[in-house]
């Protein structure tokens, strides 16, 4: 009997252990930072993190411009980049806007001054290159790519036919180092050079 006895307590106990063996172990639990942090705290910390995306995609724009203001030139407020390829207006400002850019449209006599000067430099003595202004919506009415009125002009007044003079068949504005970054206007469809502007934030 004492036997049956020992033999049926060692049979219970091997039973239990190998039941222990296979219970699945409890896994450790991690608690959530929610758990931890209160409400306003994740908050804290989500608009921390807000800030530090938004101010890293702004030196990449930076760093970016900065690329552009080294290809090309960086005048005030503004890097100029030229486009040797000779493309029809349309395909000239896409290409600029697909890099960031406009086509270059100058404010001033100093910038357009600054924009004939960078033409000379990179693209020739006697280049064309398109301006980021045309009347193609209203004839005689030049505006800028955002379609607001165009604050400075420098047209061409001195030649035979002082421009604009082309009517609704021209409606694009070019821009010549041969006349001292004069300006003309010209049928959007032929095909010149460009220089697209890029604003410094
Ligand atoms: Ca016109």
């Amino acid at each position: 009997m004492e036997l049956r006895v020992v033999c049926f307590l060692i049979g219970m106990l091997l039973i239990q252990g190998s039941d222990q063996q296979s219970a699945p172990r409890k896994k450790p639990q991690i608690k959530k930072a929610s758990d931890v942090l209160s409400n306003a705290a994740v908050e804290e910390l989500q608009k921390q993190i807000n800030d530090i995306v938004a101010e890293m995609n702004l030196l990449k724009e930076k760093q970016a411009l900065q690329t552009v203001c080294l290809r090309g030139k960086k005048i005030h407020r503004k890097c100029f980049l030229a486009e040797p390829q000779q493309k029809s207006y349309h395909m000239a400002s896409e290409d600029c806007i697909a890099k960031g850019g406009t086509l270059s449209a100058p404010l001033s006599g100093l910038e357009n001054e600054q924009l004939t000067q960078y033409v000379r430099e990179s693209l020739g003595t006697d280049t064309q290159v398109w301006l980021g202004f045309n009347d193609m919506l209203s004839e005689g009415v030049w505006v800028d790519m955002t379609g607001s009125a165009v604050p400075y002009k420098n047209w061409e007044a001195s030649s035979r036919s002082p421009q604009p003079d082309g009517g609704t068949s021209e409606n694009c504005a070019i821009l010549s180092t041969s006349s001292e970054g004069k300006w003309s206007d010209e049928s959007c469809r032929l095909e010149r050079a460009s220089i697209c502007e890029f604003k410094i934030v």
